[in-house]
């Protein structure tokens, strides 16, 4: 009956496998949370999605930006990216299947004690707020025009947020903040997505927002993804848990019963 959380799997499919392997992870009893960006960059995005179709029942997971990524390029509204390693999905025989599932998860879920995330939850909006207007996305990506919704919300501005923006706007800016979020501002809190150094000796301007505001209004932890060179960080309001697999480092479980941790070697290296 083990609750486990995993970091980005980006189609590390043979390392994915380890590691339930390694955790003895069993479907039938154990629950498994995904922190997004299941596919794309790495090797294998086809065999990871098919895999967490399959299993389902046993698991959560919310949608990281190359997750929507997919779902733009399946729907035939964004551009292909020299980078990409998903056509293996986009030609799959069951790819509607595959792609109604992800278009089915939500950008925020929680439970008792957790909530998890992709990218972070942006300290400068209500909480609740931002999950209302997050469920409200997810209804316009489980909708039959959800193509014409993720043209619309695919850009990166507006990149601050204020309460007097346009309904479409302030959801662009909730599926950024959600799924892309890294540093903000430190004046303006508004996203910034050009700075690609150092995460401890980050220029001063910037902030990571998890610092912005240390002690959320939550009584839950926040478990993401999306920051590899920040690593894997527990502390008592959040745990980091992109470890960089498929940039050649690691690929980490969380029990978050015991809080022991499981960690498995990267088979390739895309650096
Ligand atoms: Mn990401």
């Amino acid at each position: 009956m083990a609750k486990y959380v995993i970091g980005d799997i980006q189609g590390c499919h043979e390392e994915f496998m380890q590691l339930l392997s390694k955790i003895n992870f069993n479907p039938s009893t154990d629950t498994l949370y995904l922190v997004g960006d299941l596919v794309n960059r790495g090797p294998q995005s086809l065999k990871v999605l098919q895999w967490i179709y399959k299993h389902q029942d046993s698991l959560v997971t919310v949608l990281g930006n190359h997750d929507i990524f997919l779902l733009g390029r399946y729907a035939g509204v964004i551009k292909p990216d020299s980078y990409d390693t998903i056509s293996d999905i986009l030609t799959a025989s069951n790819a509607a299947k595959l792609i109604d599932y992800l278009r089915s998860c939500p950008l925020i879920f929680q439970d008792e004690n957790h909530v998890l995330v992709h990218a972070g939850i942006y300290p400068k909006i209500d909480f609740n707020y931002l999950v209302a207007l997050c469920d409200f996305i997810s209804d316009n990506f489980k909708s039959a025009d959800y193509a014409e919704f993720i043209k619309k919300i695919y850009g990166n501005k507006p990149d601050f947020w204020d309460e007097t923006l346009s309904p479409l706007k302030q959801m662009r800016f909730a599926v950024n903040s959600t799924t892309r979020m890294r540093f903000l501002d430190t004046h303006t809190f508004s996203l910034d997505y050009k700075y690609k150094g150092e995460v401890f000796e980050h220029p001063h301007h910037l902030i990571p927002w998890f610092k912005v505001n240390p002690d959320l209004p939550l009584s839950k932890k926040i478990l993401f993804g999306h920051w590899a060179s920040l690593g894997f960080l527990h502390t008592s309001t959040f745990i980091a848990l992109d470890t960089g697999c498929v940039w050649g480092r690691k690929l980490t479980a969380l029990n978050l019963d015991n809080f022991e941790i499981t960690q498995v070697n990267a088979q390739s290296n895309l650096k």
